[in-house]
């Protein structure tokens, strides 16, 4: 694993793209464009926190640490090479195994205006894993920041069989009060609904959340806004044919555990770009699949 000096020496650029110890006690990556700025753990790969004129606009548990074998509650979990629990043993961990994994700096990118920075970051898979998932594959996130915020998330197939993944960049946004969120987009699409038995049921009309919401959303969801009582996110994304909207409520906050305070559910909603349920990626040996999710801010 690189030092910070030597990830800064190979891929920093100062006040553009710095690497130095998350307070969560870890290694990440501090990308800076345009007055906004965004915070990357090399755990996971997951991006912990971003700032949109001094906004943040992602939710984060203040009980979350890096460096140990619970997943980091908030940012933007990479969820690979599965979605939710794992489809045919329960004991595999929930969201696939790399979200807990260190991933190596790939590449930097800065537009000569220093107005895009982005940072790729790599994982691959092999006989260690094969207990886990016996595939050979390369996944590697690339986190733009600019005017939005957009993630990458790309497959290779390194190996000789065809795999089937699934997967979701499980975003955690911030909110004033999940009493004003509408979530706007969604009117007309089906979706499975994870707390009444997995019954497929038709959306009308925004999404509001005053109850538990886990619905796996199937179709027309490429362009989902998250309105929030003083601003509103356009989520845009690609590679993707659903998504999914989260909130634990009331009893799950509570046995979760990790959301850091008994009502943290009013402050946060999850709106996921996914491959999941019958939306997943079959690749054939040598194939790329890329998933995106591109967030700007009105
Ligand atoms: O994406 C929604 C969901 O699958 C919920 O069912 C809930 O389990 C959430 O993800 C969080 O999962 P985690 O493993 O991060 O606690």
């Amino acid at each position: 694993m690189n030092t910070l000096a030597e990830l800064n020496r190979d891929f920093g650029r100062p006040g553009s793209i710095d690497f130095e110890t998350s307070e969560l006690g870890g290694p990440i990556a501090c990308l800076a464009a345009r007055g906004n700025l965004t915070g990357i753990a090399l755990q996971g790969a997951q991006v912990l926190s971003w700032l949109h004129q001094d906004q943040q606009q992602l939710w984060l548990s203040p009980v979350s640490q890096l460096g140990t074998s619970k997943p980091v509650r908030g940012g933007i979990p990479v969820c690979w090479p599965w979605f939710g629990p794992h489809p045919a043993d329960g004991n595999k961990p929930a969201h696939g195994f790399v979200r807990t994994r260190h991933w190596t700096v790939a590449r930097t990118y800065c537009s000569a205006d220093l107005g895009t920075v982005s940072i790729t970051f790599s994982f691959a898979t092999g006989p260690e894993h094969s207990g886990l998932w016996p595939y050979e594959a390369e996944v590697l996130l690339t986190v733009t920041l600019g005017a939005g915020l957009s993630l990458a998330l790309e497959t290779i197939n390194k190996g000789s069989r065809p795999l089937l993944m699934s997967e979701a960049l499980h975003t955690y946004f911030s909110v004033t009060d999940i009493a004003d969120v509408r979530i706007v987009g969604l009117d007309g699409v089906s979706y499975i609904d994870k707390v009444d038995q997995e019954t497929v049921k038709l959306q009308t009309g925004d999404v509001v959340i005053d109850r538990e919401v886990d619905r796996i959303y199937l179709g027309k969801t490429a362009i989902i806004t998250l309105r929030d009582k003083d601003r509103a996110v356009v989520i845009r994304s690609q590679g993707s044919a659903s998504a999914v909207v989260w909130n634990p409520w009331v009893d799950k906050t509570i046995r979760l555990g990790d959301m850091g305070a008994p009502d943290a559910f009013s402050d946060m909603v999850c709106i996921e770009t996914t491959n999941a349920a019958n939306d997943v990626v079959l690749l054939p040996p040598g194939g790329r699949h890329v998933m995106i999710a591109e967030y700007s801010v009105l």
